[in-house]
């Protein structure tokens, strides 16, 4: 088809074709007619990029005439997923680059799905980062995102027969990468180790080490229908030229070699953890090395198109922001310090208030084992002079809060920088805090607690004016329109707007409500719920060999595998159903509702009772679905290798999703913001974002179960001292538990391990939530029976997630903390 499509291409095609062919002969050096679908998808990116490139240039120019505040995320992390089509969407070319593919012979869906993801990320704090640069191009924010340029990211993650998680190298890069701009003219000299002598009044002066080179790669966001086209900024680490030049003449090119890989190793791999800075002891180095290479490559970036302005350093806070993306860039605050004393010669005062009116820190958790701290040697051994000014600011904060509770050595102790021990440590949190303007949590339970709890102390000395909430979002481009077209069109169609309106403000989709009495809508409504179920049946099916049956409720729980989010109280609920389903007579089981459980997400390679979850999970996936009696009742399963694009397919199929952390740990979640809009109701505990989209859909469309965080303290106080054995304390929990022990799902002893975290101190109120979970899963099956009321409840949710969107998260940091504005590029 396209060889005759192709021999049409003259001066007269459109110009998409002309552009496609184009880069298929110059930028591919390949022939039209022997054209893949992966040559057509790199074609086609290069393409849209020639439009991204006109809006970047046109954007980053009108604000350099303008000169606007700016404002800038630091994020290790960015969960980008594939670029293609949500350029395609956000250009509004969708619809031309369907038909120019077409007519080259080729299907868009196709070419789509050839792009790798960018999984620059582990969970959610990575997405939360790239569904900010998207809302913040569309609200014409002038802000830049700034992170690393993993050469893998993610591992992939493999299944074994057995049910292990293994772990995959992801090389992303491989096909090479359409959507980054080397700019290797912007690059960086940054220091490691050497030493630092102190010049007084605060001032120092820092030598010696070694020195790598941090070169810009650039990643263009689009805004949604506006011009405005921002930045995210990826640093890579390399060997400086010349750089071990005495040992490559000395004939040591074995040496020469090492200290070269050891300056690409940095921004070699993303680190796999999350929720879990003390766990991994080795290659502790190589992170703290990452979080300096990228924060000081970034200030010096931010300082250099600050200078140009040829503005006084004192008004940096006048032009810039930065955000804090938890407390891995934390780093930046001692790296502005030493610019400003060492470099730029103010004393400690003004420098002190410069640097505690630019920076803003976003607290994500309240687990305790999750808060970063940093071996004292370790610093000191890295960044010599970071250490010294780390242990200046910590005495003058002292001496002020000594000021105001004299005598109070415990207070200091807690409020100190430093934690005493073997060794010493820095405590990255409280350096957060006090070198910034504002601290936010993610979700109203969570501020509650990080100011109750976590961050009491400084609550109390600096006034909770400081200490506020801003509720996650997430971007209803990706997580509607894309990833959920048939759904987004109806919701157009029926409101009769634009949707680059409702798109643009999510509350207008509140007009659905008046639509939930017409019978034919909701038929529609469900029509394209059963679609996106067998669009995700044919990927199982394609990709796994499975057959899924679609005429069930799906039911899903994706996210990073951790004991807190309690993936093992969903599969030993699985569990229970099974053996209630075994325990029924026929008759009986054909009155129950047909049920497809989903799992997916990876756990940190380290983290081993999470990977035993994981292959508890497979293994009862093969037993129950392989049981004659059962399997038209319950499927299981678990996808592998969970990633954004894994997400933009399971989502839109969910009846029923899961967040069941226990109360008061999961800071907010934002996936079940995505279900909640794609019309998925909620099942979970009162924990996190959950609140807050019950406060919005109404407590009748969602289902709550379990304890309250004000409980959580109790209960755990009860297992350790007044422990009630299991079979007492919830029969239910105790026979499932003694099922697996009794190798009902083979290899008893190996889960061991897993169930003893329940048998002994029980952390996570497993045994104190069980059957009120089970109530609540009977009462989903059940609401589901009357599906008119089901659908009713569907529609009802996505009517009423306006305030979840990334827009409006986006909007209350710039207008409540940046002071940042939006900036119009005109539309040629
Ligand atoms: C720490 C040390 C070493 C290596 C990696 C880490 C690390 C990486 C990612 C620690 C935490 C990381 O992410 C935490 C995270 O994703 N938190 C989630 O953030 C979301 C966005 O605010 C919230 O919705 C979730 O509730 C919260 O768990």
């Amino acid at each position: 088809v396209w060889k005759s499509a192709l021999r049409d291409v003259d001066a007269d095609s459109p110009a998409i074709i002309k552009s496609i062919v184009n880069h298929v002969q110059t930028s591919l050096a390949r022939q039209a007619y022997n054209l893949d679908d992966l040559g057509a998808y790199q074609a086609a990116a290069l393409s849209v990029r020639d439009n991204l490139l006109v809006n970047w240039n046109e954007t980053q120019l009108s604000y350099t005439r303008k000169n606007p505040k700016r404002a800038y995320y630091l994020s290790l992390e960015f969960l980008m997923g594939r670029t293609l089509d949500n350029a395609l969407l956000n250009l509004g070319l969708k619809e031309q680059y369907r038909d120019s593919v077409k007519k080259l012979g080729f299907s868009v869906e196709d070419i789509l799905d050839k792009e790798r993801d960018a999984a620059l990320g582990n969970g959610g704090l990575g997405r939360l980062a790239a569904c900010y640069l998207d809302s913040g191009a569309s609200t014409e924010l002038p802000l830049w995102g700034y992170g690393l340029r993993y050469k893998y990211g993610i591992f992939q993650q493999l299944i074994s027969p057995e049910g292990n998680q293994l772990e995959a190298p992801d090389p992303w890069l491989e096909n090479s990468n359409p959507w980054e701009l080397p700019r290797l003219d912007v690059n960086y000299e940054i220091r490691f180790y050497g030493h630092a002598d102190r010049l007084g009044d605060g001032k120092g002066i820092w030598q010696g080490g070694q020195e790598v080179l941090a070169v810009a790669y650039d990643v263009m966001i689009p805004g949604y229908g506006t011009k405005t086209t921002n930045n995210l900024r990826l640093w890579e680490s390399k060997p400086k030229r010349g750089f071990d030049l005495n040992s490559f003449n000395a004939g040591n090119y074995e040496a020469a070699v090492a200290s070269s890989n050891s300056a690409d190793a940095i921004t070699s791999v993303l680190y796999p953890n999350d929720h879990t800075s003390c766990m991994y002891r080795i290659g502790k180095e190589l992170r703290l090395k990452q979080q300096y290479f990228w924060t000081a490559a970034s200030l010096a970036d931010i300082l250099r198109r600050f200078k140009q302005q040829g503005k006084p350093i004192r008004e940096l806070p006048d032009f810039v922001a930065i955000q804090l993306n938890d407390t891995h860039p934390t780093l930046a605050i001692p790296e502005l310090m030493r610019i400003l004393l060492d470099e730029e010669d103010l004393n400690w005062e003004q420098a002190w208030s410069i640097v505690t009116n630019v920076f803003f820190y976003t607290n994500h958790t309240v687990l305790p084992e999750a808060l970063e701290k940093w071996a004292v040697p370790l610093i000191e051994h890295v960044l010599p002079r970071h250490l010294q000014i780390i242990y200046d600011i910590n005495l003058f904060f002292l001496q002020a809060v000594e000021r105001k509770y004299p005598g109070d050595r415990e207070r200091l102790a807690r409020m100190s920088l430093i934690e005493e021990g073997q060794p010493k440590q820095v405590r990255m949190a409280n350096l957060a805090v006090i070198g910034s303007r504002k601290v936010n949590g993610v979700a109203e339970l969570h501020s509650d607690l990080v100011r109750t709890t976590i961050l009491k102390d400084f609550v109390d000395f600096e006034g909770v004016s400081k200490f506020s909430n801003v509720t996650n979002g997430i971007t209803p481009r990706r997580w509607l329109d894309q990833c959920n077209a048939e759904l987004s069109d109806l919701i157009t169609k029926t409101l009769k707007l634009e949707k680059e309106v409702w798109l643009k403000d999510l509350f207008k989709i509140k007009g659905l409500l008046e639509f939930t009495e017409d019978a034919a809508f909701r038929k529609e409504w469900w029509a394209i719920k059963q679609r996106n179920k067998e669009r995700l049946a044919h990927y199982v099916q394609t990709t796994l060999g499975l057959t899924v049956r679609t005429d069930a409720m799906f039911d899903v729980q994706i996210k990073r595998l951790h004991e807190y989010k309690r993936q093992t109280l969903n599969i030993l609920g699985v569990i229970h159903r099974y053996l209630t389903l075994k325990a029924l007579s026929p008759a009986e089981r054909k009155k129950t509702n047909p049920r497809v459980v989903f799992f997916a997400g990876k756990a940190a390679p380290a983290y081993y009772i999470a990977k035993l979850t994981i292959r508890l999970i497979v293994n009862v996936a093969r037993i129950v679905n392989a049981d004659p009696d059962t399997k038209d009742y319950l499927q299981v399963y678990f996808l592998p290798d969970y990633s954004v694009s894994l997400a933009e397919v399971l989502i839109p199929a969910s009846d029923i999703s899961q967040h069941i952390s226990t109360a008061g740990t999961e800071a907010s979640g934002t996936s079940n913001m995505k279900f909640c809009l794609n019309g998925g109701l909620l099942l979970g505990t009162v924990d996190g974002a959950n609140i807050e989209i019950a406060e919005e859909v109404g407590e009748s469309n969602v289902f709550f179960f379990g304890h309250l965080t004000p409980a959580v303290e109790d209960l755990r106080y009860q297992h350790l001292y007044h422990p009630v054995p299991l079979q007492e304390k919830c029969p239910a929990l105790h026979r499932v538990i003694e099922q697996i022990s009794a190798g009902l799902f083979n290899d008893a002893e190996v889960y061991e391990p897993l169930l003893n975290t329940i048998r002994q101190n029980d952390y996570y109120l497993l045994s104190d939530d069980f059957d009120s979970y089970i109530a609540a899963l009977a009462m989903v099956d059940e609401a589901y029976q009357d599906r008119d009321e089901w659908i009713k409840k569907s529609i009802r949710t996505t009517a009423q997630m306006g305030k979840f969107s990334s827009d409006r998260a986006i909007l209350e940091y710039a207008e409540s903390f940046w002071n940042v504005e939006p900036v119009t590029v005109k539309k040629k």
